[in-house]
């Protein structure tokens, strides 16, 4: 190989890393932790926070405090409950966490409003909202925006209980995260 056709190998050579360097994907994703709470022997049971926003691609994982509970999403799929987290999202059910520190994790992706429940408790008012983005989507829309569509025509609605335990979607734009308040916790 001629000195010319060498230095022209190596130029090219560098130019290779330079780019690999550039397309590599970032190595942090953050994580965001929702606790699973409960006091007074399971009368009160709730996520901690009820509300947040996070930038897609965040990290949300579930961890009990006490008591048992599921992070289970608002989705046909799960007992024919109505669809409250984007279309092209993949819905979840964490299945029960009965252990102190047992944890449940999920990647969210696409944006959107995603409300969640936890099965046992829902009717204690156990559920939760993240806001990955911005506000659309499904769980943008009121609790009855599938009345009358026949497709729908099995979906369990949101009972009363759990409807008034969501913290607003403005409240959480506005604070990026939403505590649940009136619990007596001692
Ligand atoms: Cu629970």
């Amino acid at each position: 190989m001629k000195r010319r056709d060498m230095l022209r190998a190596g130029g090219r050579m560098l130019a290779g890393l330079a780019t690999g360097l550039a397309g590599m994907p970032a190595l942090a994703t953050s994580v965001v932790e929702i606790h699973m709470r409960s006091a007074d022997l399971g009368a009160h049971a709730w996520f901690d926070p009820v509300g947040i926003l996070v930038p897609a691609g965040t990290t949300v994982r579930w961890i009990v405090d006490a008591d048992v509970h599921t992070a289970t999403a608002y989705h046909p799929i799960n007992d024919d409950r109505p669809l409250r987290i984007p279309e092209a999202a993949e819905p979840w059910d964490s299945d029960y966490l009965v252990n102190p520190g047992d944890a449940f994790e999920r990647t969210l992706t696409v944006e959107g409003v995603y409300d969640y429940f936890c099965a046992p408790h829902e009717l204690a008012g156990m559920v939760g909202r993240i806001i990955v983005g911005r506000p659309t989507g499904p769980g943008a829309l009121p609790f009855d925006y599938f009345t009358g569509d026949t497709a729908a025509a099995a979906w369990i609605p949101v009972p009363q209980e759990a409807r008034a335990a969501f913290p607003s979607i403005e409240a959480i734009m506005e604070t990026g995260r939403v505590e649940r308040s009136g619990i007596a916790v001692d």
